[in-house]
């Protein structure tokens, strides 16, 4: 006779599955919980301790930690050696393990759990029993996702599992064995402070498989962590059209993480190729989207909008507008999301928490391995920074000068950032020198450079950015300071009446 073991946390379509084997001819080995439900199912179960003749002990921390199973799980069926062994120690093979782990990731993301709690859900038998069936697959068929229970099925009923199928499950169980431990290690690593550990071990669930990565002959998939992070384009709730695309998560991030600068002001953001093409703050959202639409009322055109305050029907009948791609809001009233609604093509997200956690690292990946770092959260700290200039900067100024230092943050090196008022007017991003992003921006920027506050990411080697500053009307500049050449840079505003902040912080992102 066929012998299986089941032994599930999550008990979904158990019942059904073990009815099916033993139709097939499989006698079914249960531990104390599992056994139940299948008991009251009216299923007939052997209890592990029956086979083990050793009991559940330590509140079910051993349970089938034991010879009698993994000398099952492990002996090939087709060494004589093997069965030979069994037989002298009176332990009958095993074929098939239906295991599913204690949820460790469930637990740890239900608010309120303790770190006791998590330690407890840390399954040690399930997965030493996945990972000895799965190494054995040669003799052995291992099921640990629930949706894999009809393709069981369907072959037992032909006869046998294939080959092919045995090994597809055990790269599973070897998939899911490693992320399971992963997650417990990361969360210990969190809990314990470390922070660059020695080894790294984070694990991503895919999300969704995308139709193509950044061109259309690349492959791509979106994975998401599976420790919570907030706020996180993979909590977000689609409400309304297609799916997103590879390039549609990396600019809405990019204005997810903008949008997330303002916590004291409405604001609104439209990106382009990840970098801010207009961003507004006002006292009303639809005031803040006219700011950032006219900001560069012609890149706005197929970007991405992020806005920190729930849509409204005046705001809703602008964006629908103009040919967004994605936006970005906490919430939709309901007049609004009916107008957006309208628009086929528009995605539509909903992004309950805009407020950041500490502690996040970001990752990017280079041939051959990960560059990981802090995310660069640091804003404006008013009490390092420095007036260098004989004139200061005027109150409005100051504001104008906040708002350019938030967004310079967002735009790739070298980047310069011009603001008027409540909005951007210029922005030059990704440039290979400091003065070439300075005349983008002013150009951009044409009448409205005059009497604007300039942002750049990082020190200017030169004073000829502030030339080009001074010559364009610019009134006041922000810049991290700390060139040798910082003194010219000085004299030339001075010269031109300009007022300069030093912030002692660059911002480089690149
Ligand atoms: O506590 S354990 O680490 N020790 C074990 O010996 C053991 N054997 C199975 N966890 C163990 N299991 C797990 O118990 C399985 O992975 C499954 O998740 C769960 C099923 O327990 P029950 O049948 O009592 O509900």
């Amino acid at each position: 006779m066929k012998r299986a073991i089941i032994s599930v946390s999550d008990k979904t379509g158990v019942a059904s599955f073990a009815k099916q084997l033993i139709e097939l001819g499989f006698e079914i080995i249960s531990t104390g919980g599992t056994k139940k439900a299948l008991q009251d199912a009216g299923i007939d179960v052997i209890g592990i301790s029956n086979v083990t003749d050793f009991p559940e002990i330590l509140e079910g921390r051993v349970k089938t930690l034991h010879p009698a199973i993994h000398g099952g799980l492990l002996a090939k069926q087709s060494d004589q050696n093997h069965m030979k062994a069994l037989e002298e120690q009176g332990i009958s093979p095993i074929h098939l393990v239906v295991v599913n782990l204690y949820p460790f990731k469930e637990t740890i993301k239900k608010n309120g759990t303790t770190f006791e709690d998590a330690i407890e859900n840390i399954d040690i038998g399930g997965p030493a029993m996945l990972r000895a069936s799965a190494k054995n697959h040669e003799s052995v068929t291992v099921v640990t996702d629930p949706t894999d229970y009809d393709v069981v099925l369907e072959e037992l009923s032909k006869g046998e599992v294939s080959g092919t199928t045995r090994r597809r499950l055990a790269a599973k169980v070897f998939r899911h064995t490693a992320s399971y431990d992963a997650l417990i290690a990361e969360y210990l690593t969190k809990e314990s402070n470390e922070k660059y550990p020695e080894s790294l071990t984070l694990t991503y669930e895919r999300k969704q498989t995308l139709r193509y990565g950044e061109n259309p002959h690349q492959e791509a998939a979106f994975y998401e962590t599976a420790l919570p992070a907030s706020p996180s384009l993979a909590n977000a709730e689609q409400l309304h059209g297609k799916e997103l695309s590879y390039n549609n998560i990396n600019d809405a991030d990019a204005a997810l993480a903008l949008v997330s600068e303002f916590k004291d002001t409405v604001a609104a953001v439209a990106v382009k190729h990840t970098n801010p093409c207009g961003v507004g703050i006002a006292d009303t959202l639809e005031g803040a989207f006219d700011e950032a639409y006219e900001a560069d009322p012609v890149s706005i055109f197929g970007g991405i909008v992020a806005v920190n305050e729930t849509i409204d029907k005046a705001t809703a009948t602008k964006l629908a507008d103009i040919f967004l791609e994605v936006i970005i809001a906490p919430d939709y009233s309901e007049d609004a999301l009916a107008i957006l609604k309208k628009k086929k093509n528009i995605r539509l997200l909903k992004v309950n928490n805009t407020t950041k956690k500490n502690d996040v690292q970001t990752i990017t990946s280079v041939q051959g391995g990960l560059l990981v770092q802090d995310e660069d959260r640091s804003g404006l700290d008013e009490a390092t920074v420095e007036v260098v200039t004989e004139r200061k900067p005027t109150e409005d100024e100051w504001k104008s000068l906040k708002l350019s230092w938030s967004v310079v943050k967002h735009v790739k090196s070298n980047a310069i950032v011009l603001v008027n008022g409540n909005r951007t007017v210029g922005v030059g991003a990704g440039q290979m020198n400091r003065v070439g992003a300075c005349e983008i921006a002013v150009k951009q920027a044409g009448e409205l450079a005059k009497g604007s506050a300039l942002a750049s990411d990082a020190f200017f080697p030169m004073k000829d950015t502030v030339e080009k500053a001074a010559e364009a009307g610019i009134k006041v500049i922000i810049q991290p300071g700390g060139s040798i050449r910082d003194e010219e840079s000085i004299q030339a505003a001075n010269e031109a009446g300009i007022a300069m902040v030093f912030t002692g912080m660059r911002h480089f992102r690149h």
